[in-house]
């Protein structure tokens, strides 16, 4: 089953918005098999956003998500990273479908509330950087058969 990584980013954290965005991936019908509320450290930070090294917003991409705490969410379902990245919305929240996250929720590239595993490989290797085995928990919802054909 692929798995993805969702951060709920510092600015969702303070706005209030963290059982919104929750909420969303849940009714999806994807499966939480981890979360934890963290601050992030600015060494993690610089490994999840390695691939940005060297940007002009990469300063700023590492302060933002470092600057206060988030929650980090492991979900599990068929095609969980292409579904997440979807009721995410595009990276722009002003390029973001009406329906989705970040295109019912926010305006700014800089602010735009939520991250998502882009590719089904990133998926595992981001969920195995933020959660032990100890934290994720391998379990059946009594949905499931209802959501997973
Ligand atoms: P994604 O989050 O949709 O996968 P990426 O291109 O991987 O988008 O960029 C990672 C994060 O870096 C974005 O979510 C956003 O927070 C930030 N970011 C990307 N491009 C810019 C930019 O041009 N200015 C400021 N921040 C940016
Ligand atoms: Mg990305």
């Amino acid at each position: 089953m692929e798995r993805t990584l969702i951060i709920i980013k510092p600015d969702a954290v303070q706005r209030g918005l963290t059982g919104e965005i929750l909420k969303r991936f849940e009714a999806r019908g994807l499966r939480i098999i981890g979360m934890k509320f963290m601050q992030m450290s600015r060494e993690l930070a610089e490994k999840h956003y390695a691939i940005h090294q060297g940007k002009d917003f990469y300063e700023g991409l590492v302060n933002y998500i470092t600057s206060s705490p988030v929650v980090v969410i492991a979900l599990e379902g068929t095609n969980a990273v292409a579904a997440a990245r979807k009721t995410i919305g595009a990276t722009r929240p002003q390029e973001a479908e009406a329906g989705t996250i970040r295109g019912d929720l926010a305006l700014e590239v800089g602010r735009n509330l939520v991250h998502g595993s882009d590719t089904v490989e990133n998926g595992q290797i981001e969920v195995a950087n933020f959660f032990s085995d100890a934290e994720l928990i391998s379990w059946s919802r009594s949905a499931d058969p209802w959501i997973f054909q």
